[in-house]
């Protein structure tokens, strides 16, 4: 099955996804691997890899073969830029940084990815990636113009451009490690002007309660990242998240 209708029927039959991030650039492939597996063993649905710095070239593509030894669920690539596609995943989020200042963001690094993506036969799932505030190192690196967090219709209109330029998901980014995650308020109302189409939430999530309130307000899928590299036991945190948001 490809890796998007995976997902979407997920999201459909359980209510919300729950997608694990790794940065290659934050430990050894093997330690990698052992995070995944262990997160897979707590429910959780598929592995992205990506990063804002550090996130390319051979520790990508190690970190990649290695999960893959470890797991059956997708793996797919969060790109923080064209250095970040690797041919050992499954399917990449082709996504374009809409409130991004700087054009190697919205199109130059997607035009650098494409022909690899081509050749390489994974599945790109179109995604437009927004960035509210806080938005941390990806924030920086991608020169975006954050969204406030009490202007839900300033995303609400980013989301909406998003989907009319043909983007199947929408990515709601906080940053990873944010002291705060995006507010149910804009969650809902990027949700509402979506409609079926997908909506990622992600940055700042890190207990079952946070994720319930962002998958209540709207959310089709939840991303962590930050907690897998901080807790002792995966399995137990993933498990405590997967349980909070599944139906
Ligand atoms: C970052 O949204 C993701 O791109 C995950 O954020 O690391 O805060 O979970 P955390």
């Amino acid at each position: 099955m490809q890796v998007e209708e995976y997902l979407n029927d997920i999201a459909e039959r359980e209510g919300t996804v729950h997608l694990t991030l790794i940065d290659p650039a934050s430990q050894s492939p093997e330690a990698a691997a052992e995070i995944a597996k262990a997160a897979v063993a707590g429910g959780t649905d598929a592995i992205l890899i990506g990063g804002s710095t550090g996130a390319g070239g051979v520790a990508l593509d190690q970190t990649l073969i290695k999960i893959k030894e470890e797991v059956d669920v997708p793996t797919i690539l969060f790109p923080g830029n064209a250095g970040g596609v690797s041919t050992h995943a499954d399917a990449i989020f082709f996504m374009s940084l809409l409130n991004s200042r700087d054009i190697n963001y919205i199109t130059t690094n997607q035009v650098m990815g494409a022909p690899i993506v081509y050749k390489s036969g994974i599945e790109p799932i179109s995604m437009a990636y927004i960035i509210t505030e806080p938005g941390g190192t990806v924030g920086w690196v991608g020169d975006a113009k954050l969204i406030p967090r009490n202007k839900p219709e300033l995303a609400a209109a980013y989301s909406l451009a998003g989907k009319y330029l043909g983007m199947h998901y929408t990515y709601l980014e906080a940053g990873s490690g944010a002291d705060q995650p995006i507010t149910p308020e804009t969650i809902g109302a990027v949700k509402h002007v979506l409609g079926d189409n997908k909506l990622i939430v992600g940055g700042g999530i890190r207990d079952g309660r946070t994720a319930k309130i962002c998958a209540d307000a709207g959310a089709d899928m939840i991303v962590t990242g930050t907690i897998v590299e901080e807790t002792d036991d995966v399995k137990k945190k993933i498990e405590e998240i997967v349980s909070a948001i599944k139906k």
